[in-house]
């Protein structure tokens, strides 16, 4: 065999693969591809709050600007507690067992407080705060 034949025969392997790639997955080239999902700037951060008789856990919390948070709250005590963000328009009540999400995007540096109206006077109360950012690490 010459040389130029082993040539034509390689160029002739690589169009082949290359078509059968592409007549195997033609999603690949975008041709019968389902439109992607548009991506959420800031994903989703879930954060747990138990309501216990009578107090929250956590009682801090601390979030970042433009940050997206779905809470899941528990009530895990023995008698209906809220949480309430007077601020927000938030008022969320639960009774004994029970559990929900709010879903927030804090779109404003500051810090609220969170409470449970029936039990405010014995401070069941909570803090949240939001911050700018961390900036990312130098190297
Ligand atoms: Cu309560």
């Amino acid at each position: 065999m010459s040389r130029i034949t082993i040539i034509v025969g390689i160029v002739a392997v690589i169009i082949i693969v290359i078509l059968a790639v592409y007549l195997v997955s033609p999603g690949l080239y975008g041709t019968y591809g389902t439109p992607q999902q548009p991506v959420s700037p800031t994903p989703t951060r879930e954060i747990e709050v138990k309501l216990r008789d009578n107090y929250f856990e956590p009682q801090t919390i601390t979030i970042s600007l433009n940050e997206t948070v779905r809470f899941v709250l528990k009530n895990e005590g023995r008698v209906g507690h809220t949480f309430t963000i007077d601020e927000l328009g938030i008022n969320v009540r639960l009774a004994p067992g029970e559990t929900k999400t709010v879903e927030i995007t804090f779109n404003k540096t500051g810090s609220y407080t969170f409470y449970c109206i029936p039990h405010k006077a014995i401070d069941m109360i909570g803090n949240l705060t939001i911050v700018m950012p961390a900036p990312a690490p130098k190297y």
